[in-house]
């Protein structure tokens, strides 16, 4: 068996491959043995796919000077190679179905022994659940065959090549193969054994293949199952009393399983040989009256995309990390996933299951790098690669097609169009005609069931509710989902709410998939987290694979915290009349009994104690009006309510008392600040000294103010572009970020043309304006006191022609000698909030260090505002505003976070900088969709704002 030009033309051969088993149903046997091959294994990586023959498959071969590698694993992220991002670029000479001669090839070897208890007779099965991007398999010195498909499972049989110990287990895995010119994903590549591997004894008479059918009439309540068998058996359902025969009907009164309510019947497939355990979930997924139907009742889909991902594993992910996803989905009302761009790990399925998300199972398929040229060649569109399609479609359907949490199949992503797509559709449409079909990259909806969008725009999204997009007549028949919106790169997504509102108003619209779930940052000793680039790639994307809602180590961004909010079950508001609420349930399947509901007012963010709030059980789509009595008199502060509504009971999912929904009101509005005037400004040689507060009289810039000192206090009007502001290349819109580095809003002069004492105020004229630009902020500051505050007015007035919005318009100065663990009160609201990500915003009473209020993007950008602050301390100094303000405040200069690329680029100084903003621009999306709606975008128009400056009250 060895030569000496080792055969690799099945690297480049494009059929699916050699040797493996018909794919079957995954599930896991209640008593046939298994041993799982995960762990050590030996590892050489070479060059290219020929560097060396196929001698180490023999038993015997001395691998004692090989490297040792973690199965499941990714070799580059285990000290070999490094790993490559690119979004859409192929890494390599779009010639397909060749692949460069530089191919990392690892060499992966796993001795092992049968258990004692391995029984004698029946055969066993070798199972890979997923190997990127091509495997080649010895066991025991003979070759088994080949495979690709990357996040597909492949099986061999090989009962007869076993022994009870020392049995050679050789896999060869090639990085590069024709089956990367189907897997063009954005994301890291990443070659390895990255899934488990198992050994599976099959018992003479065992299960074979099996498909659960279980459907639920709405109308009569009855769940129909029917379980089709390869093998002949009985199916029993304990707790319904079915024991019928596999391919029999049983019809019985059920509760149905949604993803709201995700009630599972435990059963078991009684073969000849072998007993496996079934979770049965009754429901059933139509298209029909142009909607998604699940148990007759149309979904709204508050969805999310996920990739898997963990920082330092990669794609391989065990249990407790899915685990972990679910959770945090369920926590934070997202109600279903869309498995970008490939089938997942199939255990994350299981828990989809259990704990109720709705999914739509994505097939591993991507052939996005052929838009370069103009879809030419693509694979989909190419009968010779049809076989390797269908070989991906059947994986997939076969595998998960027993999960009730799978209500749609896609074909895969940016593929464009192709017969190979049609064929796969049409196979799977046969294959499983309970479950519609999904696939973006059709535009005529040929093959689909769905009419699906990526990014669109919000008014674009109306013009198709309303059904004046045009398109075919099928697709206008079609119902819409967002397959992906909102792109949360950095800071952001904005203007969640305004899409959300549009699918609740319009029944053709059911909802979306935020894009999503996770950054793909590799945990990084010298960066923080590591992104495209940061290996040495010739061709890569940056921190574009960075666009998640939780940061690499699944810590809720903002943007989650956010979408959690605008997507909740719960909406409360204000009443018809004062003092009262109504509350509206919009689940689509549960009602409100597993809801207590609380609710509390605040005089100036002080909360004056919690009650109880009876609200009744409404059912989906109902609401009532409750009454909030005992609003306190706010003596001239201001008087607010709250509502929220909390787990009654623990689930699955969270613990009694996890807050699900809640909403804010005012009572009555503060009575306005109090004028701090009266005390004249007196010259003192260099200084002007207001009261407790000391000028630089050159300047007019404040040197100390209520006895503390500030540097710096000025307009300001640039922020640490965001990726939503520097936007995606592509975009034909104007992208405001490089529009505002181009009109030098991010070096700005300030002239200062009078510094001048009237009566009772200090009044600093200036102007503020870029070089090399006619434009400019005319900015007066006018500084007046009582003898104890300090008040600002700043009033500016734009001049000449404004060609784009400003990112932020307020002050900014520094507290010399503060810290980043200095701590910081405010009322207003808590979290990181800008003009359209405000929806989260609660205003209470809230404090934090500055290192807190600073959210930590994996690429630096502006981030921390706090939005609608009535007043904050920091430092020794109280800022009351009038009107509300912005606050942030950081350890570093904006110019420093704009200069950063990576979080460890972030070094405190000496100083905190403090932005007292009057107005921001909004967030958006354009990283990959939309801008910030015109609403959102901060034009320069003449505005007036104030500030008082005191010490602490507390
Ligand atoms: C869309 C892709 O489907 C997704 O994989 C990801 O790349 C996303 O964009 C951006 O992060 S494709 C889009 C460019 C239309």
């Amino acid at each position: 068996m060895s030569s000496h030009t080792p055969a690799t033309d099945y690297v480049e051969d494009v059929s699916p491959g050699r040797g493996t088993l018909p794919p079957r149903a995954w599930y896991a046997s209640s008593d046939a043995a298994s041993l799982s091959l995960n762990g050590g294994w030996r590892l050489r990586v070479s060059a290219t796919a020929d560097a060396e023959d196929d001698s180490f498959a023999a038993p015997g071969y001395d691998a004692g000077g090989w490297a040792e590698v973690t199965v499941p694993g990714h070799w580059v992220l285990q000290g070999h190679g490094a790993p490559i991002y690119t979004n859409h670029l192929y890494p390599f000479p779009v010639d397909p179905p060749h692949v460069p001669a530089e191919n990392p090839t690892g060499d992966h070897l796993r001795v092992f022994d049968l258990p004692g208890d391995w029984p004698a007779g029946g055969g066993a099965v070798l199972r890979f659940d997923g190997v990127e991007s091509c495997a080649r398999v010895w066991l025991n010195g003979t070759e088994i065959g080949e495979f690709k498909g990357s996040r597909l499972p492949h099986e061999f049989a090989v009962g007869r090549l076993l022994k009870p110990s020392g049995n050679v287990l050789a896999v060869r895995v090639h990085q590069w193969s024709a089956g990367s010119y189907l897997e063009d994903q954005d994301q890291w590549w990443l070659p390895g054994i990255f899934r488990d591997v198992a050994l599976l004894h099959r018992p003479a008479g065992g299960a074979g293949d099996f498909f659960v059918h279980a459907a639920y009439d709405h109308v009569s309540g009855a769940g129909t199952l029917r379980v089709d068998s390869d093998v002949e058996g009985r199916v029993l359902v304990e707790e319904l009393g079915i024991d019928v025969a596999a391919g029999e009907p049983v019809t019985r009164p059920v509760e149905p399983w949604t993803a709201e309510t995700p009630r599972l019947y435990d059963g078991v497939l009684v073969t000849a040989g072998e007993r496996v355990p079934v979770r049965i979930g009754f429901r059933t997924v139509v298209v029909e009256d142009g909607l998604i139907k699940v148990n007759g009742t149309p979904l709204l889909f508050k969805g999310v995309n996920r990739h898997e991902w963990h920082p330092r594993e990669g794609r391989a992910l065990d249990l407790a990390t899915m685990r972990e996803d679910v959770l945090l989905m369920k926590r934070h009302n997202v109600n279903a996933v869309r498995t970008s761009h490939y089938p997942p790990h199939p255990a994350f399925l299981d828990l989809c299951d259990a704990y109720g998300l709705w999914v739509i199972d994505e097939c591993d398929l991507e052939t996005h790098g052929f838009v370069e040229q103009e879809w030419r060649d693509n694979p989909v569109d190419d009968a010779r690669w049809t076989p390797a399609l269908l070989d991906r479609a059947a994986r997939m359907v076969e595998r998960d097609k027993n999960h009730p949490s799978v209500v749609m199949w896609s074909l895969g992503n940016e593929a464009g169009t192709g017969r190979g797509l049609t064929a796969m559709a049409d196979w799977i449409h046969d294959r499983d005609p309970s479950r519609p079909v999904h696939y973006e990259g059709d535009p005529g909806c040929r093959d689909t069931d769905v009419y699906a969008r990526m990014y669109p725009p919000h008014e674009e999204v109306e013009r198709i509710a309303r059904g004046l997009d045009g398109g075919t007549r099928r697709r206008r028949e079609l119902p819409l989902i967002l397959c992906e919106y909102a792109h949360a790169m950095g800071n952001g997504p904005g203007g969640l709410t305004e899409y959300q509102e549009l699918f609740e108003r319009y029944d053709r619209l059911q909802g979306g998939f935020v894009w999503e779930w996770i950054d793909h940052g590799v945990e990084h000793p010298g960066l923080g987290y590591a992104y495209g680039g940061d290996f040495g790639e010739e061709l890569h994307d940056a921190n574009f694979v960075c666009d998640g809602l939780v940061f690499p180590d699944r810590t809720p961004s903002p943007g989650l915290i956010e979408y959690k909010k605008v997507i909740e079950p719960v909406r409360i508001e204000a009443g018809d009349a004062d003092g009262t609420v109504r509350v509206t349930n919009r689940y689509d399947f549960a009602d409100l009994s597993h809801l207590e509901f609380s609710f509390s007012h605040q005089v100036d963010g002080l909360p004056t104690g919690a009650r109880r709030l009876t609200v009744p059980p409404l059912a989906p789509g109902e609401s009532a009006q409750v009454e909030l009595d005992g609003a306190p008199d706010g003596g001239g502060e201001e008087v607010r309510w709250t509502v929220e509504a909390r787990l009654a009971e623990d689930t699955p999912w969270a613990g009694k008392g996890h807050e699900v929904a809640w909403a804010q009101g005012t009572v009555s509005r503060r009575a306005p600040l109090l004028a701090a005037a009266g005390v004249r400004p007196v010259v003192d040689g260099d200084r002007i000294t207001l009261g407790p507060a000391v000028f630089d009289a050159r300047t007019g810039a404040p040197r100390t103010l209520v006895g503390v000192p500030v540097r710096g206090l000025r307009l300001d009007v640039w922020r640490a572009t965001t990726d939503n502001d520097d936007g995606a290349a592509w975009q034909t819109d104007t992208r405001y970020g490089p529009l505002w580095r181009e009109l030098g809003l991010h070096r700005m002069r300030h002239r200062v043309e009078a510094v001048g004492t009237d009566g009772e105020a200090l009044t600093v004229r200036t102007r503020v304006a870029p070089a090399g630009r006619e434009t400019g902020l005319r900015t007066a500051y006018r500084w007046t006191s009582d003898g104890t505050r300090v008040r600002l007015t700043v009033s500016v007035v734009p001049e000449g022609d404004w060609r784009a919005p400003l990112p932020r318009l307020g002050v900014r100065f520094g507290l010399p000698g503060a810290t980043p663990e200095d701590a910081v009160r405010w009322f207003g609201g808590g979290n990181e909030s800008y003009p359209d990500t405000r929806a989260a915003s609660k205003d209470l009473l809230w404090d934090a260090s500055v290192q807190e209020l600073q959210t930590p993007y994996v690429r630096p950008q502006e981030n921390g505002a706090r939005a609608d602050v009535r007043w904050a301390e920091i430092g020794g100094l109280r800022v009351d505003g009038e009107p509300e303000f912005w606050f942030t405040a950081r350890p570093w200069t904006t110019e420093h976070l704009d200069a950063a690329r990576h979080r460890t680029d972030l070094v405190p100084g000496d100083t905190v900088w403090v932005h007292l903003d009057h107005r921001l621009h909004g967030i958006g999306s354009q990283s990959c969709g939309p801008g910030p709606l015109p609403r959102y975008h901060l034009w320069p128009e003449p505005a007036e704002f104030s500030f008082v400056f005191s010490r602490p009250r507390g």
